[in-house]
């Protein structure tokens, strides 16, 4: 680019060159980022409208064509940006306290608040339950000014982790640090949390311990706050080491207890209610600030609720107690109400209309049930509604991933398979996309068989990705529980199953199944102990060198991501590469594409705004297979050739 400047320049053109020109020519360096963007935003339209959708929609169904209605988030907002008008900054919130005085004075603050509070999940698991976490920070963002203003009261927002960052950019094509600092800036006062899978970061497998301590490290410079860390089957080390990586790292360490089974049933034995006090017990030996209970499947019954809770509520009368679910069941709201009663700080709930079903509970019917109480959220319902109506509307784009699409009602079969709510949407969607009528049945059939096989074990991903692999590799070869035992030595096991035995992922409560372990892996090695203290440090250095080779304006950011997932972030930053900021168009111009004669705005920054209007597709191919797309960008024509893959 500079090249292109300087032979602009009428000095440099007459040979007029001397000693300052440089200095004295800085225009020479305001390189023209904006032209660049935009003709690779045009390719990428072209690229959609020739050869269609880039990211793969899971049904036919298409996105909804409505403009979302944004509801203001406070008059002073609109009239001033903050930098303008420090009253115009949003109400205080916990993250105030967390950072003016730290995390132990924040599990104070929220041990002593006298009402429920809250987190909202409606930025992270309330999506990746219902749309395959398919919502992009374009709609996250459009709403965020409304959040910051009218929820400051919240425990914590819940907008990073689990999936959000591996689909953010294996199918978005968008930079998961990128949405966490643009969130940050919006919503200053409430906390953000994420959900960090132990030694499995935000990955599926165990990293060694240096990636997990630099991951922690920039999540935290990047804005976030609160680590919920869990283990897929609750193995202490494991779950130690996501502690301290992240308090290390000065965030506020929220230790999670994966839950299953059902404490309130005696005929269940093997997680039962001193199983979980024990683990309690060592959370908070370990020095976690706040306890979770991570109900991943939506098993904790109110009776249950209320048990479980109130026993660690005696033995912890310090410690925050906060609660997740899923109301996979229908019984979501009652438990959490059972749970506040018995003493719990703080329950997850996700905004009305992404509520219910494999996400979270309705946070309007939590707060209106409390309203008078004690317990009292102090949340304004109306609030409440124009956020839901705002989520009710931006859901119909994301129609190609609904969960509705098959899943209509709640379904209580779940305290008999205890598939996690994530899962049991992805299983029910697979099944039905492979149009076999009774298979999910024999899928939740087979998921609890495979369970007991492999031990009865704690499932959330990935334990729970073992199970579900052998589930369906049971239903697909027709084979029985006792089949499974007779032929084990015959069979070939899903890669995930053999792994699980061989301990990759962590030990086991209660140890391995034998003597199906041994009748499975026979002379295949076995790691002992925790998995990543056996595993060498990971060579930043060196996978910096190699990535900056292919993309010399790689970040810091990018390399830690493809120190988690080396193939996807590779292909994110050749994808960004192509066709630029992708992120920034609207969400069904994204996914399908505009149509033709449709003129649409696109901000690529502050104060940079697209105007594009798509002209026309050529309808002959060149001699080259090429298709020619014309459009009007800010008024001047501008054309595209784009390779027909037909
Ligand atoms: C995840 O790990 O993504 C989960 O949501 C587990 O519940
Ligand atoms: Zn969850």
């Amino acid at each position: 680019p500079f090249l292109l400047n300087v032979l602009e320049n009428q000095k440099f053109i007459n040979g007029a060159v001397d000693t300052y020109f440089i200095e004295e020519n800085p225009q020479l360096f305001n390189f023209q980022p904006t032209k660049n963007r935009a003709q690779k935003l045009l390719n990428y339209l072209a690229q959609v409208l020739v050869n269609g959708p880039q990211t793969p929609l899971a049904t036919k169904l298409k996105p909804a064509e409505i403009k979302p209605h944004v509801p203001i988030a406070s008059t002073e907002y609109l009239a001033y940006t903050p930098e303008q008008n420090p009253s115009a900054q949003p109400p205080r919130g916990l993250r105030q306290v967390y950072k003016e005085q730290g995390p132990e004075a924040f599990a104070k603050a929220v041990r002593n608040n006298k009402g429920l509070l809250l987190m909202d999940t409606t930025y992270r698991d309330a999506h990746q339950s219902l749309l395959a976490t398919r919502v992009r920070s374009h709609d996250l963002l459009k709403i965020s000014p409304f959040v910051t203003h009218n929820f400051s009261n919240l425990y914590s927002l819940e907008n990073w982790g689990g999936a959000t960052f591996d689909v953010a950019l294996r199918f978005l094509h968008e930079c998961p640090w990128e949405r966490l600092e643009e969130m940050r800036k919006m919503i200053p006062n409430i906390p953000f949390q994420m959900l960090l899978r132990g030694a499995n970061a935000v990955g599926y497998t165990n990293y060694p311990d240096n990636v997990v301590y630099e991951f922690c490290d920039l999540a935290v410079k990047t804005g976030m706050d609160v680590f919920r860390v869990f283990d897929s089957l609750n193995y202490l080390p494991n779950l130690i080491l996501g502690m301290d990586a992240a308090g290390k790292a000065g965030g506020i360490v929220e230790a999670a207890i994966s839950y299953s089974g059902d404490v309130s049933d005696p005929t269940k034995k093997k997680y039962d209610l001193k199983y979980y006090v024990n683990l309690a017990d060592e959370l908070v030996k370990a020095g976690t600030h706040v306890l979770a209970i991570k109900d991943m499947a939506g098993l904790l019954k109110p009776k249950a609720a209320k048990m479980l809770v109130g026993a660690i509520r005696d033995k912890h009368p310090d410690v925050p107690i906060h609660i997740h679910t899923h109301d996979t069941s229908g019984a979501g709201v009652a438990s959490m109400l059972a749970c506040a009663e018995a003493g719990a700080d703080v329950v997850d709930v996700a905004v009305d209309s992404m509520s219910g079903l494999t996400s979270q509970p309705s946070m309007g019917a939590v707060v209106a049930s409390l309203q008078g109480t004690d317990l009292d959220t102090n949340f304004d319902l109306s609030k409440i509604s124009e956020y839901s109506a705002y989520w009710e509307q931006t859901r119909t784009l994301y129609a190609p991933f609904e969960c509705t699409t098959t899943m209509k009602s709640g379904n209580a079969d779940v305290y008999n398979n205890e598939i996690p709510g994530g899962q049991y949407t992805n299983l029910q969607f697979q099944a039905y996309s492979l149009g076999l009528g009774d298979f999910f049945e024999d899928v939740k059939k087979a998921y609890a068989e495979a369970n007991i096989l492999l031990g009865d074990i704690i499932k959330v991903t990935p334990s729970s990705k073992v199970v579900g692999d052998l589930a369906q590799f049971m239903v697909q070869n027709k084979l029985k529980t006792q089949d499974v035992l007779d032929k084990c030595e015959e069979l070939s096991f899903p890669k995930s199953v053999i792994e699980y035995l061989q301990g990759y992922i962590g030990q086991p409560y209660g140890g391995f199944p034998e003597p199906l372990r041994s009748k499975i892996l026979r002379d295949m090695p076995r790691v002992e102990g925790r998995p990543g203290a056996t595993m060498a440090p990971f060579d930043f250095s060196g996978l910096k060198k190699e990535i900056i080779e292919t993309f010399p304006h790689a970040t810091d950011r990018d390399i830690m991501s493809a120190a988690l997932y080396p193939q996807v972030t590779k292909e994110f930053l050749d994808f960004r590469e192509q066709y630029g900021p992708v992120d920034k168009l609207d969400t069904r111009i994204f996914l399908t594409g505009p149509k033709v004669g449709e003129e649409f705005e696109v901000t690529i920054e502050k104060g940079k705004n697209l105007g594009i209007k798509t002209l026309a597709m050529a309808e002959d191919l060149t001699e080259n297979g090429e298709r020619e797309v014309f459009f009007e960008l800010n008024g001047t024509l501008r054309s595209v050739m784009i390779r027909d893959k037909d």
